[in-house]
């Protein structure tokens, strides 16, 4: 078989090994291109949710992502087509009636695999030793709560759940509720009340993650396909971002999630107790912080504070650089493409995804 990005690179025990569970989106498109990317992930499965749109758009467009990506290798599945309680809701102010608006999306050259997400989810962290699978859920939490429902021993054999999700001190979906939240918040009381490390990376920090006009401006030298992809991605995003929420520079959620795995150092945390509520009149969904000090011995929970902002887009686009052919003219300089020939890193082009 030839060797691709994912095969070529191999078991090593060094590489977090994650399962991304995601609603594609365009923000969860640049975190499934930042695992894919970054040397130091090991994608072990891809897997979809209803959330910022129908089950089916969202499973469509990651299939899009992981082609634009070149990912093989890797299985993708999808889950929950519906909140556990609640009635589907879904964010087309934010990301459009397909759920990535914006690029044209390819045909998929990705067969979606046939098992349920929750049944892969359960499969591919039973499969691999204890402590050693992190789980990066960028959506509503209905199949990560399903999975451990369904197979309670995952619960201490994941290494951590790193969720992007809540917001200890704004909402978004209401004044105090962050979507992926508050669309299922039975769902995230399940996963935050299970004693499973909880690292809650939610809008306190990923409101910090704003793609700037130079960030997107470095982001098109690279000069890429996914590279242009993801300034038109950017340039949807920052659209609606302006009507809805106000925001100069829309603010790239889901990779923040993946970039604490690769790198804490990047993302600061701090651990206070936090639960979900699902009674409030005005405060459904809610994660609920407890700053009070000292945190009890047992909390299992803690919160995003500080984004290093700048080393943050640097990992996202040297994880561009590596996945991405040059456009040939099309999209960036000469000497930009030279530049991203440079530093793509010797795993991956020995890996034939050139
Ligand atoms: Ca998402």
């Amino acid at each position: 078989m030839e060797p691709t990005a994912q095969s070529f690179r191999g078991q090593s025990p060094s590489r977090k090994k994650i399962i991304l569970d995601c609603d594609p989106g365009h923000d969860d498109a640049v975190a499934l291109l930042l695992a894919h990317g970054n040397p130091d992930i090991e994608l072990l499965a891809v897997t979809t949710v209803v959330g910022n749109q129908t089950l089916e758009k969202v499973t469509r467009n990651a299939l899009a992502v992981g082609t634009i990506a070149g990912i093989t290798g890797v299985p993708f599945a999808a889950g929950c087509g519906r909140p556990l309680v609640r009635s589907i809701e879904t964010a087309p102010d934010i990301h459009g009636d397909s759920g990535m608006d914006g690029p044209a999306l390819p045909e998929s050259t990705i067969e979606l695999d046939p098992r349920h997400a929750v049944d892969l989810i359960i499969e591919t962290v039973m499969a691999h030793e204890p402590g050693t699978v992190t789980l990066v859920p960028t959506a509503g939490l209905t199949n990560i709560a399903m999975a451990a429902r369904k197979e309670p021993r995952i619960v201490e054999r994941v290494k951590e759940v790193v969720l992007m999700g809540g917001g200890y001190h704004v909402g978004n979906w209401s004044a105090v509720a962050e979507f992926n939240i508050i669309i299922d918040p039975e769902a995230a009381h399940i996963v935050f009340n299970e004693k499973w490390p909880v690292v809650m990376v939610g809008l306190d920090l990923t409101h910090q993650a704003l793609a700037t006009p130079e960030v997107v401006e470095k982001i098109a030298a690279i000069g890429t396909k996914p590279a242009k992809f993801v300034t038109e991605l950017m340039d949807f995003f920052a659209h609606t971002y302006k009507d809805a929420q106000g925001f100069d520079s829309p603010p790239v959620h889901d990779p923040c999630a993946v970039a604490y795995v690769i790198d804490p150092t990047i993302v600061s945390t701090r651990k206070v107790p936090v639960n979900i509520e699902l009674q409030g009149t005005l405060t459904l969904g809610m994660t609920v912080a407890d700053f009070r000090a000292p945190a009890p011995a047992d909390c299992h929970t803690s919160v995003a504070v500080d984004l290093d902002h700048e080393r943050f887009w640097n990992l996202v686009t040297d994880a561009l650089v590596a996945i991405g052919e040059p456009l040939g003219g099309e999209g960036g300089s000469t000497a930009n493409a030279a530049d991203a020939e440079r530093r793509v890193p010797a795993h991956l082009t020995a890996g034939g995804v050139k």
